[in-house]
């Protein structure tokens, strides 16, 4: 053990300067950087938080593997009759469902009559962090949604409006394989803009920014350490 050090009776002690002295570097060319920002707003009210959910992606994938083993992940129909590519569950207290009926969320899965697995309290934390760090506090989700592309499966562009208060936001996190995002404008011919998402990303849609019309480009056929031949994403809504 060392004596304590009195300041008093020992000489002043000039540190030697070392590289962390040093101002950070600056890139020299900004536009070859391989790291994305951190931060990125698509709009006035939509955040894209670079792998804000990376450390978490191995509990989220446990946590998306024990909500389909209760709720399997399956095909539905849009009110049109056509088969959607992705394939989906759900967990918490409601779930979206698509059938001949309409669009809608309900209190249990219409395979299995049961309720929908409990919404683990990771994912609602995550999405309450999120939320408030792109100016929502407060968010308290009532469904998540799973969604399950397959490379070669996408979702085409359409808007959510299925959520009573369409003030709060959605929070969107994508695990697995890459996708293209298409983050398109209030009317549907609006030529949407490509934003690629990655593993750990996580994106919150809200304000203005809450009716665009959105889709997924299909993933390419690839396989992630963790997920395997998936994109796998979880959107959390405060439906009721
Ligand atoms: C932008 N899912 O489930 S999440 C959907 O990657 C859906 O699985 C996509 O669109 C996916 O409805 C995109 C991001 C998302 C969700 C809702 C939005 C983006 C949004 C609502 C308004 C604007
Ligand atoms: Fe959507």
């Amino acid at each position: 053990m060392h004596a304590p050090r009195d300041p008093a009776r020992s000489p002043p002690t000039r540190r030697e300067p070392t590289t962390n002295d040093r101002p950070p570097t600056l890139p020299l060319f900004p536009e070859l950087e391989p790291e994305p920002p951190a931060r990125e707003a698509l709009g006035p009210g939509a955040w894209v938080l670079r792998g804000l959910a990376r450390e978490h992606g191995p509990a989220l994938l446990a946590a998306v593997a024990e909500v389909a083993a209760a709720a399997p992940f399956r095909r539905m129909r849009t009110p049109g009759g056509r088969l959607m590519h992705a394939e989906l569950t759900a967990c918490g207290p409601l779930g979206w469902v698509t059938d001949a009926r309409g669009y809608r969320y309900v209190e249990r899965d219409p395979e299995t009559g049961r309720p929908w697995p409990p919404l683990p309290g990771l994912v609602r934390d995550l999405a309450r962090a999120a939320a408030a760090e792109a100016g929502f506090p407060g968010f308290e989700p009532d469904a998540c949604l799973v969604n399950r592309y397959a490379p070669g499966a996408g979702m085409s562009l359409h808007q959510d409006k299925d959520e009573r208060d369409l003030a709060w936001p959605i929070v969107s996190f994508s695990l697995g394989l890459p996708a293209t995002f298409l983050w398109g404008g209030a009317a549907r011919a609006e030529r949407p803009r490509p934003v690629p998402l990655a593993h750990g990303d996580v994106v919150v849609w809200g304000g203005p920014d809450r009716l665009r019309f959105h889709g997924v480009r299909p993933p390419a056929d690839a396989a992630h350490p963790l997920a395997g031949r998936f994109r796998l994403n979880l959107t959390l809504r405060r439906a009721r």
